[in-house]
Formats: C-alpha cells, sequence, structure tokens
C-alpha cells in the first residue's frame, strides 16, 4: 500500500502546470459536494451564494480552479441529477471552460473523474430539452490529481491538490467508503447523523491528515501547499509551515476559498447577510491576508 508521501510525491510529480505572473488572478474553492437539491445535499443551502461568487469572478477576469469534491458522486450515481438541480452554475462553470480558464482537480467523493471515458460519456454534453439535441457542456474536459502554479519570473511554485492522498482510509477505500455512504450514511445524514469516515467530521482524523501533510511539506522545502477535504480554512503566515486549505463550499451558511491575485494570496469568505431594512444580500469578506506569496519562498 502507499504512503501519504508516495502518494503526494506521484500528484506533484502527475500536476498539470500553469504557468502565471503578477497579473494572473485565481480563484480556489473545493468540497462543494453539489449533489441533487434533496434533503442530503448540503451544497443547496449556499447555491446562491456560490453562483454569484463565480459569476463576480468571472466578470474580473479570474481563472477557476476546483480542488475536488466538486461534485457528490457518492450520495449520487451520476452526473444528470447534480446537472437538472444546479444548472445554471454548471453554465457558469462552461463559460469559464470556453475560455480556458477552468482546472479541475479529482477528489475522492468523484475519483471516477480520473477516468477520461467517463468525462467523456458524462459530462461533455447534455440534452437540451429546447432544442431537442445534446449540446455541448465540458468538450473535452480533463480531471488532475495535482496542478502546480509556476510564477514565470521567480519560478515559485504552489501546489494545489485535494488533500485524501494523506487520508489513507479515503484514499485507498473510497470504493467501500462510497457504498457505505450510499446505502448507510445517506439516509443516516437527512436525519442528523454524520459518516464518521468523513475527516470533516471527525477532528482527530483531520489533526493526523494535516500533519502528514505538513510532514511532506517540509520535506519539500516548505513548498506552498493548498488543498480542500477536511473542509477546515487553513492560512499560515510566512515562516510558518506553508499548508493552506481553501475551506469548503458546505459551511452551514458561508463558502470559503483562496484567492491569489498580484502576486498575494488571501482567504475569504461569501456569506448571505441581512440589511436593515430586511433585505439580504451576498457579500464577500477578507478573512486573512493578502500576503505576498515571495514571502513564503525559503531557498
Ligand atoms: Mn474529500
Amino acid at each position: 500500500m502507499l504512503s501519504s508521501k508516495k502518494r503526494l510525491d506521484r500528484a506533484y510529480k502527475n500536476a498539470k502546470i500553469i504557468n502565471f505572473d503578477d497579473s494572473s488572478k485565481f480563484i480556489l474553492f473545493s468540497d462543494c459536494h453539489r449533489g441533487d437539491n434533496s434533503f442530503a445535499d448540503d451544497f443547496a443551502n449556499n447555491r446562491n451564494i456560490y453562483f454569484h461568487a463565480l459569476k463576480h469572478y468571472y466578470a474580473e477576469g479570474f481563472q477557476y480552479c476546483e480542488l475536488g469534491d466538486g461534485d457528490e458522486l457518492w450520495e449520487n450515481i451520476s452526473f444528470k441529477p447534480l446537472f437538472e438541480a444546479h444548472k445554471n452554475i454548471y453554465l457558469q462553470m462552461k463559460l469559464f471552460h470556453e475560455q480556458e480558464r477552468l482546472h479541475l482537480i479529482w477528489g475522492n467523493h468523484d475519483m471516477v473523474y480520473q477516468n477520461p471515458d467517463y468525462l467523456e460519456k458524462n459530462l461533455s454534453t447534455y440534452f437540451d430539452p429546447k432544442l431537442e439535441k445534446d449540446v455541448d457542456l465540458f468538450c473535452n474536459i480533463k480531471y488532475h490529481e495535482g496542478i502546480i502554479l509556476k510564477h514565470k519570473k521567480t519560478q515559485q511554485k504552489l501546489f494545489l491538490t485535494h488533500g485524501h492522498q494523506a487520508d489513507w482510509w479515503n484514499y485507498t477505500f473510497w470504493k467501500l467508503s462510497r457504498f457505505m455512504v450510499r446505502v448507510l450514511w445517506k439516509p443516516l445524514n437527512v436525519m442528523g447523523i454524520a459518516d464518521p469516515t468523513s475527516p470533516a467530521k471527525n477532528y482527530k482524523e483531520l489533526i493526523k491528515i494535516e500533519r502528514k501533510t505538513k510532514k511532506w511539506i517540509i520535506e519539500n522545502d516548505n513548498l506552498i501547499t493548498i488543498t480542500g477535504h477536511t473542509h477546515r480554512p487553513r492560512f499560515p503566515n510566512p515562516g510558518e509551515i506553508a499548508y493552506f486549505n481553501d475551506g469548503s463550499c458546505v459551511h452551514p451558511r458561508s463558502i470559503t476559498g483562496i484567492e491569489i491575485e498580484k502576486g498575494e494570496i488571501s482567504l475569504i469568505k461569501w456569506y448571505i447577510d441581512t440589511t436593515e431594512s430586511g433585505t439580504l444580500q451576498i457579500v464577500r469578506v477578507l478573512l486573512e491576508g493578502p500576503r505576498k506569496l515571495i514571502d513564503y519562498k525559503t531557498e
């Protein structure tokens, strides 16, 4: 069985490289767990916040990196009900994809996306009932295990991956975990009982995963590493172990993400705010940063 180190090494070695500079803008989200809009769909609460945020980043010229578990394919057998439930969101992602501004990473809940045939069969088109035919969705889409953002001038690298490489249970036994979620935890989830094998629901597991990831980062000259998976946002200061986590899009009333812009990194949150007059509005707040990327460089 592979160790966390070997799995992270492999994800790094096979990562897609994206060159960037200080004029580049990236938004990183993960763990959307987009579902079928049923009671078990944790994403459904935040769908409007997420949609608004995506539209904002599209208009502002950002590239969208999704760091795994974008689609909830444990509770759901196929992509189709997800697309039907959150069509506006997938069509917004399609706009990013058409401009080559969409970069996708698979996680343990959408590990089936490792398979290019699966992508071709399920994600390349959708049936448009008005036109009564299949139309393009994510044409020639590719999913990766990792992405390296490489700065053109400073050569600094940022490694992006889902993070379940440091979670041996969810990496190795994802098919068994998926089965358990489908038959057992999905019905219990609706009643408020959480899946204990999910690091998002199990603090001891979460700490173990963070520790293993940090160990790997130290062994790799404090390479900036950004993951999701545990759903716990992390934002170190320069000089600390460079382990970042973008959180998730299934917090009870908000989504968190990481922005990279002007050579700086920030942790942000979008949520629904109530105003004096009783109207609701979606707002973005800065949680951490901005910090200069170069300040995390060690050599
Ligand atoms: Mn995960």
